[in-house]
């Protein structure tokens, strides 16, 4: 049995640009622990853990801050220490291209395999609990990874035991250079036991084959567009089997959004009340207003009422206000806008379930707001 623990994607280094200066710094604090909690979860005996493969893209820049780098090290250390292997493919953040990458600077000390050849290649024939592990990567270099066409070279030695590539690319994807796209049928030729992926943030598994190609996602997001997992991703492997996946939770701040419809609200009152009780100390949270309202809503000063509620909050409105008598009056006018409010009053008037009045309520809004201009505060 063959278990190892897939990383990509950690980006430690990152801070919110967007928070007050000391929040983002707790945010960037949690979320620089990220790999410290993954080593720990490798650690621990019970777990036996063989393995671990860091597909990309472990730190935000290529020239992480000294002290973070030195902490990377020595966890990783900590690993190979306790014989455990370490695989560490650069990625496109932390691109070892440039002279000063700390890949290339650290490259000395830098602890397991540290991947740098351009081209796929055997990087690696390893010995863990007597089977042969064969480790196939390449680390993105500019200029000199060939990436038109898409990369399709994938080596593959004979030998009994568990195939691994690692690359930190985009599966049947091709958005140019340092996006490395890779080939899918050429992967699937390579017959690579697992293929483990890095580069796109959410979780996605691909049958290739008889093996498996798999993103493990980001663990700790980057804002609401990249809200991260929170897991961890475990690969477990036993001849003559597949892979099998699990996940683990870990410490990881969390975005969240989600939508509100101000429609069916009557007063600015029972909106906050209904921010409040949602309130949430741990995840930050994005709301988006949406709908038609009969009262104006006032950002700053919901903001002021139902922040302390929560660890951080931002409110996007993009709904539109219309007081009753106006949107009695305009629906009667002989223009699109008018003929537009109209249809859609009186869709909403028999509209038979909740869904579709929320959809009639964005399209309302929308709507006007591409008719008119308004009140939307994007
Ligand atoms: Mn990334």
């Amino acid at each position: 049995m063959l278990r190892f623990l897939h990383l990509s994607d950690l980006h430690l280094g990152w801070r919110p640009r967007f928070m007050a200066e000391d929040e983002a710094k707790r945010v960037q604090a949690e979320r620089d622990r990220v790999l410290e909690q993954a080593v720990a979860y490798a650690l621990d005996p019970e777990h036996q853990i063989d393995l671990i493969i860091i597909a990309g893209d472990l730190f935000e820049t290529h020239q992480p801050e000294p002290g973070l780098t030195e902490r990377v090290i020595q966890a990783l250390t900590r690993c190979t220490n306790t014989g455990k292997q370490v695989i560490t493919v650069p990625g496109n953040h932390d691109e070892i291209t440039y002279r000063d990458s700390v890949y290339r600077r650290e490259q000395e000390r830098w602890p397991g395999i540290l991947v740098s050849n351009p081209m796929p290649e055997l990087v690696a024939q390893l010995e863990i609990g007597g089977q042969q592990v064969y480790v196939y990567s390449l680390a993105y270099i500019g200029g000199i990874t060939q990436t038109k066409p898409p990369v399709k070279d994938f080596p593959r030695v004979e030998g009994d035991g568990f195939h691994l590539g690692v690359f930190h690319g985009s599966y049947n994807w091709d958005a140019g250079d340092r996006s490395l796209p890779l080939d899918p049928d050429a992967l699937t030729k390579a017959g690579y036991d697992y293929v483990a992926l890095g580069h796109f943030h959410v979780h996605q598994t691909h049958q290739i084959g008889r093996g498996l190609a798999v993103y493990p996602g980001m663990i700790a997001g980057k804002g609401f567009h990249d809200p991260g997992l929170g897991e961890l991703l475990i690969g477990e492997w036993q001849r003559p089997h597949q892979v099998k996946l699990h996940k683990v939770p870990v410490g990881a701040p969390l975005f969240e959004r989600y939508v509100i419809d101000v429609s069916t609200f009557s007063d600015w009152a029972q909106l906050a009340s209904l921010l409040e009780s949602r309130g949430n100390q741990e995840t930050m949270v994005r709301v988006e207003l949406q709908g038609i309202t009969g009262f104006p809503i006032d950002v700053d000063r919901l903001l002021k009422r139902t922040q302390s509620y929560y660890r951080y909050l931002e409110i996007v409105n993009h709904s539109y206000y219309l007081s009753d008598s106006q949107l009695e009056l305009m629906s009667q006018e002989k223009t699109i806008t008018g003929f537009f409010l109209a249809e859609i009053k009186e869709r909403l008037s028999k509209a038979g379930s909740p869904e579709e009045k929320d959809l009639l309520n964005r399209a309302l809004t929308h709507g006007m707001l591409a008719l008119k201009g308004g009140n939307q505060d994007a």
